[in-house]
């Protein structure tokens, strides 16, 4: 345990914790990725780097190899795409609160941080989970532009609409325009009082990074072009006619 644990901060992860996931265990890490406020940007900050599961993938991976060398153990590494909830994990990890924007609240990194984890086999020691809980000031629910956390139903979240394919409606179209975002929406992590702006010490959230996107970059692309020129952004992963149509929205 204690070796792990310093191999993982050996990492530069200061934020990571123990708890069961299922029948196995889950080694639960924060990964911090808010690199500063950019103000004409029209995506959202966990949208500038590369692509975050990219990065997360590698230290989780280093973190499965050191476990499968203390023994015989099994491990499976996830992050966002998983058969479990990444925000509960967080909190019986004891590595925060939850918001009611529904997020993890992390003392020294707020909400700008992704979950990803190891599930294994081996035994560890459970994390104690968090006591305390949000400060129930609702500045996230009076603020997110779309009534999502008011009404609990994640279909109207900004963020979520810019995701999904095909025609919007006029308010999708117009809850768009207004908040001038073409991928993603961090109002209710912007809003939040116990939020932290820290910025992360992982360099690769730091480097390469897009902060704004405009239709040429993608117009008369083929899409394979396009797939090889972004397939590394999180901004990518709908398609190139996702991101041209919210950016026709922006321009009109
Ligand atoms: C689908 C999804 C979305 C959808 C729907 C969001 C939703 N909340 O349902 C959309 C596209 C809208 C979305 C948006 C965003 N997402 Co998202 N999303 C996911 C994903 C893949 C699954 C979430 C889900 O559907 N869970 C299942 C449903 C049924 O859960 P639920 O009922 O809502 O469960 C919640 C409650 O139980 C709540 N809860 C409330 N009180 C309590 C008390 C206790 C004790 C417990 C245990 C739980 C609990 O916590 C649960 C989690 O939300 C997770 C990754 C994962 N595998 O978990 C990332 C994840 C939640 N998303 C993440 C991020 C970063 C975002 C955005 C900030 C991105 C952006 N800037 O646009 C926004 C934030 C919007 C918001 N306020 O939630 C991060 C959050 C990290 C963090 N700090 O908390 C996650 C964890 C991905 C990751 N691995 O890092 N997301």
């Amino acid at each position: 345990m204690k070796n792990l644990s310093n191999f993982i901060l050996n990492l530069g992860i200061d934020r990571f914790g123990f708890c069961k996931a299922g029948d196995f265990y889950a080694v639960v890490m924060l990964f911090p990725y808010y690199s500063g406020k950019v103000d004409d940007s029209n995506i959202s900050v966990y949208t500038y780097s590369e692509d975050y599961h990219i990065i997360i993938k590698r230290y989780l991976e280093k973190v499965a190899d050191f476990i499968k060398l203390a023994g015989k153990f099994n491990t499976q590494i996830y992050v966002d795409v998983s058969p479990y909830n990444d925000i509960e994990l967080g909190f019986k990890a004891g590595l925060g609160v939850i918001g009611k924007n529904g997020l993890l609240i992390n003392d020294k990194y707020g909400t700008f941080h992704f979950i990803g984890y190891v599930v294994t086999d081996m035994p560890l020691s459970e994390s104690v989970p968090l006591k305390g809980e949000c400060l129930n000031c609702n500045k996230c629910i009076k603020n997110c532009p779309a009534g999502a956390l008011k009404d609990k139903d994640f279909t109207k979240c900004l963020s979520e609409v810019t995701q999904k394919k095909g025609k919007l409606s006029d308010d999708e179209i117009k809850l768009i325009k207004e908040n001038g975002s073409s991928f993603g929406c961090d109002i209710c992590q912007n809003v939040c009082p116990m939020n932290k702006f820290n910025i992360t010490p992982i360099e690769d959230f730091k480097v390469n990074l897009v902060t704004k996107i405009k239709s040429s970059d993608f117009e008369g692309l083929s899409n394979k072009e396009f797939k090889q020129k972004y397939q590394n952004r999180a901004f990518s992963w709908r398609g190139k006619n996702v991101l041209l149509r919210n950016l026709d929205i922006l321009d009109s």
